[in-house]
This record gives C-alpha cells, structure tokens and sequence, in this order.
C-alpha cells in the first residue's frame, strides 16, 4: 500500500503536465527543469463546498483563478431511512459529495485527504478533468493519507465526480459521488435560487424499509435490483421540513446528478415543466421540457420560474422508484394563489405520505402528527407515543417473534411458551426481558404451569429501538398489561452483556 503511494507521489507532477499541459498558477517544475506558468490565471481562492441541497454563491470574478479544493472521504454511518442505517463512503461527510463551484480556465489545485479513521483506500475521477483516469490516477490514497494533483478546468459544464477504485462500482454504489460545476466565463444567466439534488441507488441485503444496520449486497448490484432509489442520500432526504423552498415568481435552477451506479433517471417534477434545460449538464439549452434524462455518471441543469403556490414534487418517473423505492423530494413553493395560471387544492404530503409508506408507516406517520399536536402540555402525549412504539413492535414481532411464538403469542404446545398472559414474562422485569431478547434463552422453563424446554436464540441483530418497541408490544398485547421498555434500557442491558462471536445475522 505504502508503496503504491509513493509511486503515486512520484507520478504527480507528471500527471498533472500530463492532465493540462500548463499547470497551476504557481510555478509547476517538469522533470528537466523546465518551469510552466499558466499566463491566464491570476490570485489564489480556496473553494468553497457546500452539502447538499445547497450550492456555493455564483462566481462574479471576470479571470481565471488558481482555485485550491480540499476534499476529504469520509466513511460515516448513517440514516438511509427511518429505522435503516448503512455505511456510506462519502465526500465530504455526506451523500453526495460536497459541491464544488469553479470558473472555466481556473487552475485546480486537488487536496484529496482520506480520513484516518477509514478503513479503504479511494480516489477521485472527475468528469471535469481532461487527463488520464480524470484524476483518479494521480488521488489514490491510503486512509490517514492526502494526495495533491492540479488540473485546468478546459471545458465549461455541470460534471460527476467519482471514486474509482476497485471495485468501482462499490464505492460509488456506497455514495462516492458528487458535482463539480466549471461555470461559463459569461457565468450562467442569474437565478433567484439554486439547489443541488443527486439521485443514486442503494444495494441493501435487506428489503426496502427493513430496519436495522444494513450491508451491501453485490449480487443485487450486479443485477441492478436496488431496494432502495433515493435523492441526496436518504429516504425523505427533501421531504417535509427538509424540502427545498421557493417563493411564488422566482425562477428556481436545479443542479441534478446521477450517481447511480447502474439506473439512469428520468427526472421530473411533478406540475412543473422546465423552462430551460441543459441537457446532460452541457451548454446546449432546450426549453419547455417535462422529464429529462440523466445518465448514470450524468448531470442536468434545469430552471424553471415557479408561478403558482403549492408542493411540488420531484421524481425519478420510473414511479416505482419514487414511491417504492424513495425517489421523492419536494419543492415547496409559498405566496400568493395565481387563478389565472392554476386552480384547485395542491398535493399534500399527507396524501403522499400515504402513497409512500406501509400501512403501520402510515399510522406511525399519523400518531407523529398528533403527537405534534398535543404536545403543548398534554398527557396525551406519552400515551400516543406508546402507541407508536407498539405500531413498531408489531412489525418487528411479525418478523423476528411469531414464527416461534406464533401470530397472537399463543406458543406452541410442549415447544415454545407462550407470551399471551405469560406469568413469567408478566413476573421478570423489563431489564430480564431485554436479556433474554438479546442473549437467548435455554434450560427449563414454567410458563403457567407447563413446563419448557428449548432454545430462544439470541437477537441481538436487532437495534435497541427494534428490542424496546417489540417488548412494549408484546407488554401491551395478547391479553398482558404492562408499561413501555424505552431503547435506552436496552442500550444499558446490552452493554451489561458480552458481544457475540457472529455479530451479524448474515454470518
Ligand atoms: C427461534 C424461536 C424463537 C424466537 C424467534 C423467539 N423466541 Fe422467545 N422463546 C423461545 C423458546 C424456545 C423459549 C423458551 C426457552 C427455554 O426453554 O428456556 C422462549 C422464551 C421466551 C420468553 C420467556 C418465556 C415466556 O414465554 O414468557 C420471552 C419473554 C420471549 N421468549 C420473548 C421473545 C420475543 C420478544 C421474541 C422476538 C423478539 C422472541 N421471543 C423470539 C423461542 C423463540
Ligand atoms: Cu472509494
């Protein structure tokens, strides 16, 4: 590994003569000595990034410049959906990568800085680069490791950015990707706002919305089945108060990725018609369009002027993407009706929520609401809130409990004890509960007078929400009485218990 790094090291100034032919701004020595200047660039800036779905400002200044990015991996846990969490590899700390704003003719001066805490090596291929691999030959670098390379942004356009090391496909199915826009040296025509979307797919070994820590499948990646479509990184990544905004006769510019890595999207948003479109992120501009096409490793800009009040939503048209699979954002636009261009009610997220989600979504959708609601000092609240733990649980004792413990926690006679008015249960504390649940159970047992004998195996897979919401479920359910087992308890009774060989159901 150290090796190849310094062979990397050894190789940039080569590769960067090789990238632009003349290099950064500053001096730039060749091999026999020969110094390059850049005569159109002139100053120094450091570039501002931005995470999505926010841009950096428009470039005002009139010259080319020497602009130097800092770009770092970073290999984070997080939220994919509610209850789902994944592993993404990530520029900048987040999916996609940082937005990165430069002017045609600026000289790029690439800091690629991969975290120490990471566990891979990455590079980046820039699809603004002209020269070999896009960068990605002169970035490879080791965690704990900054690679530089500088390159001159010849043509103007909205591009991909990439990590492409081996496997390529995995690390951008893990999020690897972003935009970097070389504006015009005329600028792009001024807009009232302008946001930043990226849509890519995710390879989970679970099923769509199945909870808990989720790996990457590469079987369904190699079959270009992915649970899970989504913008800017999430599920529900531009929906509700995180929607994108606007207010009534702003014109609103969207720069559009497509990380894929497999799908290419047929972007649109719904009630809308693109007013300008630069198709595939080039300078030719079409107008008045309804769905444009993003390639895979492609970008689009669009702007349109928003006229009427209301929601509106944007959509991988490949609709099972969009409401199966979480290709839905939202663009909210506020202020005066306008009759003339529309009438009638808006779509509301409600509606949609109801298009998305599965019905105990649904109801936990609605309970989140009316717990809104009530929550100006009411006791209402905790009741509510049991009851969505209990909404939880069911899907989770649906799941992992009733293939033993049977549909109503009957049990089965002389195998498995029951759970419907269990004395046992209804005798052990929350904090016993939480063990067995976890840690397993085996040896004998009385449960209302009959004995037992078998083995519980350990679920410790499960997120302590999924172990708090399933025991309040059944605390509350098949005739028990009981109270809430809240996803701290189990947290503290986790730590108490010693960590399993196979840490994961998929061994
Ligand atoms: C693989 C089958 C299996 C699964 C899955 C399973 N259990 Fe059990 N469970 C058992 C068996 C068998 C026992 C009795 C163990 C013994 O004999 O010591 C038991 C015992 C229990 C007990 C104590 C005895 C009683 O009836 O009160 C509780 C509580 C319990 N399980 C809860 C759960 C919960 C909650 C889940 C789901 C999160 C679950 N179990 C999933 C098989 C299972
Ligand atoms: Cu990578």
């Amino acid at each position: 590994m150290k090796r190849n790094i310094l062979k990397q090291l050894s190789l940039l100034a080569l590769a960067s003569v090789m990238t632009s032919g003349l290099c950064a701004a500053e001096e730039q020595v060749m091999a026999n000595g020969v110094k390059l200047i850049d005569p159109e660039v002139t100053g120094e800036e450091e570039a501002v990034l931005t995470q999505a779905p926010h841009v950096p400002p428009p470039i005002t200044r009139k010259h080319a410049t020497k602009v130097v990015v800092h770009l770092e991996v970073r290999e984070v846990t997080k939220r994919l959906a509610d209850g789902v969490e994944y592993v993404f590899w990530t520029f900048g700390g987040d999916v996609p990568g940082s937005f990165i704003r430069i002017r045609e003719g600026d000289q790029v001066e690439f800091y690629l800085n991969n975290h120490q805490g990471n566990k891979m090596p990455h590079n980046i291929d820039l699809h603004a680069v002209t020269g070999p691999g896009g960068g990605a030959t002169s970035s490879f670098t080791a965690p704990g490791y900054s690679s530089r390379f500088s390159f001159k942004a010849l043509n103007p356009g909205l591009y991909v950015y990439h990590c492409a090391t081996a496997p390529v496909g995995m690390h951008v199915a893990n999020g690897m990707y972003g935009l970097i826009l070389v504006e015009p040296k005329e600028g792009l025509p001024p807009v009232d706002r302008e946001y930043y979307v990226m849509q890519g797919e995710f390879y989970t070994m679970g099923k769509y919305a199945e909870e808990g820590l989720q790996y990457f499948d590469m079987a369904k990646a190699v079959d270009e089945r992915p649970p899970y479509v989504v913008f800017n990184g999430s599920v529900g990544a531009l929906v509700g108060d995180k929607a994108l905004t606007a207010k009534v006769g702003e014109r609103v510019r969207l720069f559009i990725g497509n990380g894929g890595p497999n799908l290419v999207s047929s972007f649109h948003v719904i009630g809308e018609i693109f007013d300008n479109v630069y198709q595939e992120g080039g300078s030719q501009v079409t107008h008045n369009v309804q769905t444009t096409m993003i390639p895979a490793g492609g970008a689009s800009i669009v702007d349109f002027k928003v006229e009427v009040p209301g929601t509106y939503i944007l959509v991988d048209h490949s609709l099972f993407r969009a409401f199966n699979k979480g290709a839905i954002g939202m663009l909210k636009v506020e202020g005066a009706e306008n009759s003339i261009v529309y009438t009638g009610k808006e779509v509301d997220a409600v509606y949609l929520g109801k298009a998305v989600d599965s019905g105990s979504e649904q109801r936990v959708a609605q309970l989140k609401e009316a717990v809104e609601v009530e929550i100006r000092e009411n006791p209402k609240i905790a009741k509510l809130t049991k009851e969505i733990q209990m909404t939880k649980g069911k899907d989770v004792f649906m799941q992992t409990c009733f293939v033993c413990h049977q549909a109503n926690g009957e049990g089965i006679p002389e195998q498995i004890p029951p759970l419907a008015k269990s004395d046992y249960f209804a005798n052990m504390t929350d904090d016993e509960a939480i063990h067995i649940v976890i840690a397993g159970r085996s040896g004998e047992v009385v449960v209302n007078g009959k004995k037992y004998n078998g083995v519980m195996t350990p679920l410790n897979y499960l997120t302590d929400d999924q172990i708090a919401n399933v025991l309040t479920y059944v605390r509350n359910s098949f005739g028990n009485e009981g109270g809430v087992i809240s996803a701290d308890a189990v947290k503290r009774v986790r730590a108490t218990i010693a960590p399993p060989t196979t840490t994961s159901q998929f061994e």
